[in-house]
């Protein structure tokens, strides 16, 4: 399996005793995956707080139906910033930070393939990051046109600068594009090419299968929006007329380029969420994962489906009816294959020993919110209940339902559950549940209304709206505010935790798992010798050993 010679970072660093006295990694340019990871991850919540600023900001002028908290075109770049913000510096940088934490250990790997890469990848996440804020300060501001960019708003220059707001936008969006193909070029690489002997397919676990789907999306979608973006820059700053209409230019043709990738990019968002729901589920109910083998080449079906639904964004666009009824189609059938693993975690949940301690918990809260939020996906993809919420608050809960909900959720049942694993400490439980209840409280509170809003044609990137809409906005804003405040105990905690938790140890939750055969955190070459791999994963109630090597796996070295 392992014939590839990979370059793994030759330089054998100190181990890392404990994460806290070894703070300095973390803001260097190191090639150890695991660092990278945590880097990832640390970087993209510190913009997870600012996209959720602007979200506070939204919700504080929505409070009240008169626009009288902000001007409306710093209204239009506030939902423009929170959408940017949450999607490309907070949720594919976090999922690409946990992913590059995990993958190498989970199939037995001592790094990615390609170390220098992947810390390149990295760095240019602070980069697009800058210059995505850096649009604050230029005379006309950020962009406007929300996270879409469609021309001919997008195309617009007030100011007639060439440095503008939107022109930033699109630069920051092209280079988050080059960033992500080179994780997927990695990601890919690692997973088919670095597995440990024994590791075959059917004994990866199921997070690696989802990251691996999700990463064939980026590598086959990223391509048409970072096209799209780089004409339309060209519009913007040297006057081609790909999509102005104006110049003859076609402004529908844009909203393909972007949702071509942009649709397919929320399964990049979920599937590695359906993969901690598969990791975290059988460990806290002691049972092993229902259809193992199905859940995992389901991945695979959904990347598939994922690319021939992208039309569904567009039934509102002047799209032809035969276009419409097919794109209905594929997207209902997408339902399917996400249906199945939804039916398999509840069997593998249902008459297990559950032990609800905090990730347990956000990953139940989890999958709560995705089939909610999955079932006004299905309303959606029908034409004639589109045509009439398209453009409102419906849109908006559905979404936040399945980014908020289902996403962040699982994001947090992630951090908790590995937390041992990458910082050598336990969390404080107490802080984690009360984290639970108040998200729980605070997502539904916001995000519910936006659903009878919408059906009662409420639009959406509006700072105004009529009065009778005032009731489910003033309980959607105080969710909002709640939820901000639920962020408070889990700052708290990681921080907390991270300088003087419990020290943990090598497995806190009797998992299975190669990651959890090594130390924690295990030491920079992850692996002495590689894991021999000899049995399935989730052999929960089952005798039989994953790896024939264990002892050989890891030679601790004690602290002077
Ligand atoms: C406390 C949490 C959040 C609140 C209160 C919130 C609130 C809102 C509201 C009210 C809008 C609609 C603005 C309008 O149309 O006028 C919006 C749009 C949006 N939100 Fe959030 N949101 C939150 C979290 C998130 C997260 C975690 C993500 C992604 C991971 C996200 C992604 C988006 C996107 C993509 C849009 C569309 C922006 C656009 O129209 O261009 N939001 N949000
Ligand atoms: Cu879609």
């Amino acid at each position: 399996m392992t014939n590839l010679s990979v370059e793994v970072s030759s330089q054998i660093e100190q181990p890392l005793p404990g994460a806290p006295d070894n703070w300095k990694r973390f803001f260097g340019f190191s090639t150890d995956h695991k660092v990278i990871g945590i880097q990832y991850l640390v970087t993209s919540f510190f913009f997870f707080l600012i996209g959720g600023i602007f979200a506070m900001i939204i919700r504080g002028e929505l409070i009240t139906p008169e626009a009288d908290l902000l001007d409306r075109t710093v209204y239009n770049a506030m939902f423009t910033m929170h959408g940017t913000v949450m999607l490309f510096l907070w949720t594919f940088p976090s999922l690409v930070g946990l992913s590059n934490y995990l993958v190498p250990l989970m199939i037995g790997a001592k790094d990615m393939a390609f170390p220098r890469l992947n810390a390149v990848a990295f760095w240019l996440v602070p980069l697009f990051g800058t210059i995505l804020m850096a649009s604050f300060f230029v005379p006309g501001g950020p962009s406007q046109s929300g996270w879409w960019a469609y021309p001919p708003v997008s195309l617009q220059n007030p100011t007639g600068n060439l440095i503008n707001g939107q022109m930033l936008w699109l630069l920051a969006v092209a280079i988050s594009g080059v960033s992500s193909i080179m994780g997927a070029v990695n990601f890919v690489t690692t997973i088919v090419r670095m597995r440990a002997p024994g590791m075959t397919w059917f004994r990866m676990p199921v997070f690696v299968w989802t990251v691996l789907a999700a990463q064939i999306i980026q590598l086959f979608g990223l391509p048409a929006l970072t096209a799209g973006a780089v004409m339309l820059l060209l519009d913007l700053t040297i006057g081609t007329s790909f999509f102005d209409p104006a110049k003859g230019g076609d402004p529908v043709l844009f909203q393909h380029f972007f949702w071509f990738y942009s649709h397919p990019a929320v399964y990049v968002i979920i599937l590695p969420i359906f993969g901690v729901f598969s990791e975290v589920f059988p460990v806290y109910a002691r049972k092993p994962l229902f259809g193992y083998k199905v859940v995992a080449v389901s991945s695979l079906i959904i990347t598939g489906l994922s690319s021939i639904v992208w039309v569904h964004h567009m039934f509102a666009s002047g799209t032809p009816g035969w276009m419409r009824m097919a794109f209905m189609a594929t997207t209902m059938l997408i339902s399917v294959p996400t249906g199945i693993k939804v039916f398999a975690w509840v069997a593998t949940i249902w008459g297990g020993k559950l032990r609800l301690n905090t990730p347990m918990l956000f990953a139940l809260g989890g999958l709560f919110m995705f089939v909610f939020a999955g079932i006004t996906g299905i309303m959606l993809a029908a034409v004639p209940i589109d045509i009439h919420v398209n453009n409102t608050y419906f849109v908006v809960g559905h979404f936040h339902y399945v980014i908020y909900g289902a996403t962040v959720m699982g994001l947090y049942a992630a951090f908790y559950h590995w937390f041992p694993k990458m910082t050598g400490r336990m969390y404080s439980e107490g802080l984690g549940k009360l984290h639970f209840y108040l998200t729980l409280i605070g997502t539904n509170l916001n995000f519910f209304p936006m659903h009878p809003l919408g059906l009662q044609g409420m639009p959406r990137r509006v700072a105004s709206y009529d009065p009778e809409f005032a009731f489910w906005n003033v309980i959607a804003s105080l969710g909002a505010f709640l939820l901000g405040m639920s962020t408070l105990p889990f700052i708290l905690n990681m921080i907390g935790s991270w300088v003087q938790g419990e020290k943990a140890p090598k497995n806190p939750w009797r998992a299975i798992g190669l990651e959890w055969l090594v130390s924690s955190p295990p030491t920079v070459e992850n692996f002495e010798a590689l894991p021999i791999v000899i049995a399935p994963p989730y052999g929960y109630g089952k005798s039989d050993p994953l790896v024939a090597n264990p002892e050989a796996l890891e030679v601790i070295h004690e602290p002077n």
